[in-house]
Parts: C-alpha cells; structure tokens; sequence
C-alpha cells in the first residue's frame, strides 16, 4: 500500500510541476502494477487538477500553465482509461451527457461518459458548451432516461438549471432523472434547482445511474 501511495503521490506531483514525462513514467508504473485505476485518477489526476486550479487563482499560474496541464492531464487520464475493462454488452439505459453552455472544461465529463459505456449504458455524449435547448431536443429525440451534465465554473452552473427549466416548461420534466456535477456544484445547488442527483466524482455518477435504472453497484 505503501508503495501505492508513493507512486500516486509522484503521479499528483509531476502534474502539479507540469512534467509531463514524469507524469507518463508514473502513470505506466501504475498501471503495470495493477493499482486500482480509480484510486489512482481521484487521488493523482483530479486533486493535481485541484491544486493546478488554486495556484492559477492566487496568480502563480496564468493560462499558459493551465493548456500545459490539460494536456498532461489528458494524456494520462487517457492511459488511465485505456486500462479499464471493455463495455460490457447488456443495455442498461441511455444516458445523454454534455458540459453545459458556456463551459469548455471536459476532462471529468469524458470521464463519467466512458465509465457509464463500461458500465453498459447506452451514451449520447454531445461534447461541450453546449447549449441547453439541445440537450434536451436529444434527450426526447433518444428517449433518454438520464441527462447528465457537468459544469466546473460558478458562471455556468445556471445552465444546468435551465436545462430542467426547459424539461418543466415542456412538461416532460419526469421523463427523465437529471443528474449533475462537476467542481463548481455542490448537493444543495442539485436541490436547489431540483436535479434528481449529484456526484462528487464520475463513480458517484455511475452510481446514481445505476440506481435510477434499478441496479446497484458496489
Ligand atoms: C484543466 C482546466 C482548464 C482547461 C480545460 C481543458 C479541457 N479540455 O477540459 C483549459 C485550460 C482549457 C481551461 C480554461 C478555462 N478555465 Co479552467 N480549469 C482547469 C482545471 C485546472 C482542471 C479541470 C479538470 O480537468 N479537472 C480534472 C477532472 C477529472 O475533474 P472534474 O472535471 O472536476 O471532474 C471530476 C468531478 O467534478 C466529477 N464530475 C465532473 N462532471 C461531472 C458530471 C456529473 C453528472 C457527475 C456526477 C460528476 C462529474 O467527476 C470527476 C472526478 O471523478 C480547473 C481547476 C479545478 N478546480 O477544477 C480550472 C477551472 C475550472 N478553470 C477556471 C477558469 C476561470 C477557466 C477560464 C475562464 C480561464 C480563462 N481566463 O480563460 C477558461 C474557461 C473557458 C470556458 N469558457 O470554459 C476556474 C473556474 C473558476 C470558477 N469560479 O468558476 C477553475 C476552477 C480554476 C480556478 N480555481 O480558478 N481550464
């Protein structure tokens, strides 16, 4: 465990210092060594991104560092996620998923889209920024049982309300459970706009859909 530890740990550190060498070189050590992938993505990539998030706030990082750590987050969540097991092949239900208009950040909803694939929804990933009228004409047009969307942005947190807004004014608002996320949401915001669940994480995400279509997992 020890070990574990120490390599996530280097993992976290080479992305906050944006080497990106060190970074892969850590990523392939985890993975040959069959560290549990998700330990490893919430505890090295997603709290790097964090602290890469803080230091740009207080000014020691300006956007140029930010594109850098993109990058590198994106090659090693891609490694990461290269590592998962194949989708499997029962549908359990169909999720429409978007980062929500005005935001391009889609590192984490990537993320929740291709574990739900693995998990065996049926994914309707419509990108980024993208504006709400079409996430919901999607929705209707695939049938969809889930919406989900992501926004990392206090400014674009009211577009996941008015997602929901448009599903009530068409009146078609229990059609679906609407589940959000993403750095800048929190539960009480999910309450606050009456979605049906929010994740901290994009395992808290699967879990939810899971739940919604009547399965559990662990
Ligand atoms: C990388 C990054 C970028 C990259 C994005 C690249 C890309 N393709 O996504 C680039 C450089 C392009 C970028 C641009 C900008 N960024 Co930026 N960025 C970040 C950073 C450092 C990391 C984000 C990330 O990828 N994290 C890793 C992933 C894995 O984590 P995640 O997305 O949070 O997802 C996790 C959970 O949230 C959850 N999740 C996510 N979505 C969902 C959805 C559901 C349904 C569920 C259940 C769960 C879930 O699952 C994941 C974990 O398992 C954050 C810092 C931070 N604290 O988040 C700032 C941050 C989000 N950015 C910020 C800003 C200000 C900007 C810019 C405006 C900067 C500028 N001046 O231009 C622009 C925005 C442009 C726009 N219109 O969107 C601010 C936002 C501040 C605020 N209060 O809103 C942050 C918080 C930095 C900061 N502290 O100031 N950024």
């Amino acid at each position: 465990m020890g070990q574990e530890a120490n390599v996530i740990e280097r993992l976290r550190a080479s992305i906050i210092n944006l080497d990106e060498e060190e970074a892969k070189k850590a990523t392939e050590e985890i993975l040959s060594k069959g560290i549990d992938v998700k330990i490893a993505i919430e505890e090295g990539i997603t709290k790097a991104a964090k602290i890469i998030g803080d230091k740009f706030e207080r000014g020691e990082y300006f956007l140029g560092e930010l594109l850098v750590a993109a990058d590198i987050i994106t090659e090693n969540m891609n490694m990461m996620l290269s590592a998962l097991p194949e989708g499997v092949k029962e549908k359990l239900g169909k999720v429409v998923i978007a980062t929500v208009y005005g935001d391009i950040h889609d590192i984490g909803k990537n993320l929740l889209a291709q574990l739900l694939k693995i998990y065996g929804f049926e994914v309707y990933d419509l990108g980024r920024d993208v504006p709400s009228m079409k996430i919901v004409e999607k929705a209707l047009e695939v049938n969809a049982d889930i919406i989900a969307l992501s926004s990392l942005m206090t400014t674009t947190m009211p577009a996941q309300k008015e997602v929901i807004d448009i599903l009530k004014e068409l009146k078609v608002r229990d059609r679906f459970k609407v589940i959000i996320g993403g750095g800048s949401t929190s539960p009480e915001w999910a309450k606050e706009i009456g979605a049906d669940g929010w994740g901290e994480t994009a395992w808290d995400g699967v879990k939810l859909a899971m739940k919604f279509v009547g399965k559990e997992v662990e």
